[in-house]
């Protein structure tokens, strides 16, 4: 079963930081005290324009906690060689809510994320992504291994509740990707599985 689907649990009335350079996470974790940091201009305008820079990037591991992405999202959180990201809230997301950037696994929990135009999560090398207890709010699609590329990509996501995608959930166009869906809640999600996925499956 489902569970409970609680998403993040920071409110998004916290005191606002305009970010004007990428805060980069390199080790241990940063806590953000659930404040808003929202992009400055110099970051992007949150649209659909590609080359926009992320509020926050996350490497080697380490973990970004207690965070809200305010209004303007630019290009959200990139993660090199794995992440852990956890109570997370997009109020708007940018162009795209987080991108995995180079090979590791990036672990995701207790995350909440709105309107994100086209891609929710996007995937630009081989990587893991495990996703638990989230929810996902009007996008294009919940997941996007990047268009053309063949390189294998797992991912999970469990007790998840997505509602409103134009496109549908999962979409790669490599047959050496997975994707489980388990425990969650769908709502006008679209396809599940759209692309040659070597698996793709829901159950729960
Ligand atoms: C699009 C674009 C890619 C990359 C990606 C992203 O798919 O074609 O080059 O920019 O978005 O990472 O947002
Ligand atoms: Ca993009
Ligand atoms: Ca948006
Ligand atoms: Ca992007």
């Amino acid at each position: 079963g489902t569970g409970s689907i609680t998403g993040s649990s920071c409110s998004t009335n916290g005191a606002q930081t305009t970010v004007n350079a990428t805060i980069r996470v390199t080790s241990g974790t940063y806590d953000g005290g659930c404040q808003r940091f929202n992009a400055g201009s110099a970051l992007g305008d949150g649209s659909q324009s590609e080359g926009q820079d992320p509020v926050f990037r996350v490497e080697n591991g380490a973990t970004l906690r207690n965070v809200v992405i305010g209004n303007n999202g630019a290009d959200g959180i990139h993660t090199y060689n794995g992440a852990v990201l956890d109570n997370i809230h997009w109020m708007n997301v940018g162009e795209d809510a987080m991108t995995i950037k180079s090979s590791g696994t990036t672990t995701v929990r207790n995350i909440e994320g709105y309107d994100a135009d086209d891609k929710f999560f996007q995937v630009n090398a081989a990587s893991t992504l495990n996703v638990s207890n989230c929810i996902i709010h009007r996008a294009g699609k919940a997941l996007r291994q990047n268009g053309g590329t063949t390189f294998r990509v797992d991912v999970t996501f469990d007790r998840c509740d997505i509602n409103d995608m134009n496109e549908g959930v999962f979409r790669t166009d490599s047959s050496s990707s997975t994707a489980r869906l388990t425990n969650s809640r769908l709502h006008d999600a679209g396809t599940i599985c759209i692309g040659p996925w070597a698996s793709c499956q829901q159950s729960g």
